[in-house]
């Protein structure tokens, strides 16, 4: 059976022209004009344009003494429910245990998603086991590392076990990407705040200024530099870390960030609510920032220094989130955005004329589907391509609140956000799963997106060439005697 999108404006994230698209089998088929199809869906004043792809979710994982709440049923019906048709989620291990071991975890999870989905391997600790069995991962379509340079004694790792992954990554055609933040002087920040009887949501944010973002990103950029590997940095939030990576690829540097939806329009003002639960739903690392970093961040995306926007979705319940009452350290770290990234960057992106539509398209979707080695199998609308489509309405508008929403938690951090662009039709490999906000997805229709690893391109570094070339060694100055 074929299903034609019909009357509709194609845009990409080069291109704006008006076609019919034509789907069989999960795949684009044609994309012209006088096409007929089985079934058709009608388009008439929308655009038709890749399905998102977030390449930062946290879908049941064990964190901070519990398990974030939405799973891969949840997620996934959330992220279609707003447009986004794959994600990309984080494999965990626990420190000493293999990447093998958890990526099996992973696998059972995922088999109840709902849209396409990939993985990226954490490396929460250092050894042979890990060292090995990265080979491995990167065997099954695995290509990026992911690094926390924070969450000291739980997930952290230090400077040397950065470099040596960074270096496997750089043999294996990997990119490794890093949270960003130096955790040393966050756990000392958290614990004199805490000394000083400070215990509130909002010495969360005084406990990671964007200084402490900045110098990690600094940092991260060099290691990578010195290892001759390219470098994706997760949810960048300030100016501060957004210097470097602008300044890094000004150099020459394949260095890439990563802003999410909920830092472009959220502030930290959030965190002073005297409301406490509505602070403590908050709390994320890194923290919402000021209008500054926020301007910083929409000037990086219409100037091309910033890549791609995510949600780092990690939801955790009102309930969840008391864990933390009477200790900020405790509160789960995490929010929610599947559903809403893509209606809350059209609003406050492509409406007030910040980014234009090909750029929504380009850093929702194209950007990462290249840089993970997808495109255009994902992040097109192309005959061959997979047929993950939203049909956008930029005219249909509604109120975003929890009472409507797919997430499995009892709130939404945008809540009462007024949104004009919605998704008409969200299409998963050719199947209709949403329609006008109703919902006919199919659990366990998602099926895993394996990445071929990047190629020699990836070690395209402006120090690479100098750090692999034969160096002069100087020996006239050791004694011919060897006293
Ligand atoms: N930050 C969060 O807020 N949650 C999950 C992990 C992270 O780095
Ligand atoms: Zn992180
Ligand atoms: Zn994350
Ligand atoms: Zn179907």
């Amino acid at each position: 059976m074929s299903t034609l999108i019909a009357n509709g404006t194609v845009v990409t994230a080069d291109l704006t022209y008006k076609a019919d698209v034509l789907i069989e089998d999960g795949q684009i088929i044609a994309i012209g004009h006088g096409l007929k199809g089985d079934e058709v869906l009608d388009a008439t004043g929308c655009y038709v344009m890749p399905g998102g792809i977030d390449p930062h979710t946290h879908l049941e994982m064990p964190f901070m003494g519990t398990y974030s709440a939405d799973d891969f049923d949840s997620g996934t019906r959330a992220a279609l429910a707003g447009g986004t048709t794959m994600v990309v989620d984080f494999a965990l291990p626990a420190p000493g245990q293999g990447l093998l071991d958890a990526l099996k975890m992973w696998d059972n999870k995922s088999t109840r998603a709902h849209c396409d989905y990939s993985f990226h391997m954490a490396v929460t600790w250092w050894g042979e086991q890990v060292f090995d069995e990265m080979q491995a991962v990167t065997e099954r379509g695995i290509n990026t590392f992911k690094h926390f340079m924070a969450y000291k004694g739980a997930l952290m790792v230090n400077d040397d076990e950065l470099f040596a992954s960074f270096r496997r990554c750089a043999d294996l055609g990997a990119i490794p990407m890093v949270h960003a933040e130096n955790g040393d002087v966050v756990a000392e920040l958290s614990a004199r705040l805490l000394a000083e009887g400070n215990t509130g949501p909002e010495a969360h944010a005084y406990s990671r200024p964007p200084q402490v973002e900045g110098e990690a990103t600094n940092r991260a950029i060099m290691i990578a530099d010195m290892a001759g590997v390219p470098l994706y940095v997760v949810h960048t939030s300030c100016e501060d870390s957004h210097e470097a990576i602008r300044r890094a690829r000004m150099a020459g540097k394949r260095v890439w960030g990563e802003p999410l939806i909920q830092h472009l329009t959220l502030d930290e003002g959030e965190y002073f609510n005297a409301d406490w639960d509505h602070a403590a739903r908050r709390v994320m690392s890194p923290p919402f920032r000021d209008k500054r970093h926020q301007d910083s961040l929409w000037a990086g995306l219409s100037s091309g220094s910033l890549s791609v926007v995510a949600t780092d979705h990690c939801a955790f319940t009102t309930a969840q989130k008391r864990f933390g009452v009477g200790n900020f350290t405790q509160i789960p770290n995490g929010t929610g955005g599947l559903e809403d990234r893509l209606p809350m960057l059209w609003t406050a992106g492509v409406n007030t004329g910040r980014i234009t539509m090909n750029e929504f398209v380009a850093v929702t979707s194209t950007n990462i589907a290249k840089i993970l080695n997808i495109y255009p199998k994902k992040g097109a609308v192309l005959v061959g391509a997979d047929a993950d489509l939203v049909v956008w309405d930029p005219a249909a508008e509604k109120t975003i609140t929890a009472a409507r929403q797919q997430s499995a938690i009892d709130y939404n951090v945008f809540e009462g956000k007024r949104v004009k662009g919605l998704p008409r039709f969200t299409l998963s490999r050719g199947h209709v799963a949403v329609t006008e906000g109703r919902m006919s997805s199919v659990e366990g229709h998602g099926k895993f997106v394996a990445r071929p690893p990047m190629g020699p391109v990836s070690k395209a570094l402006s120090a690479w060439k100098d750090l692999t070339a034969p160096r002069p060694v100087q020996r006239s100055g050791i004694p011919a005697s060897g006293v």
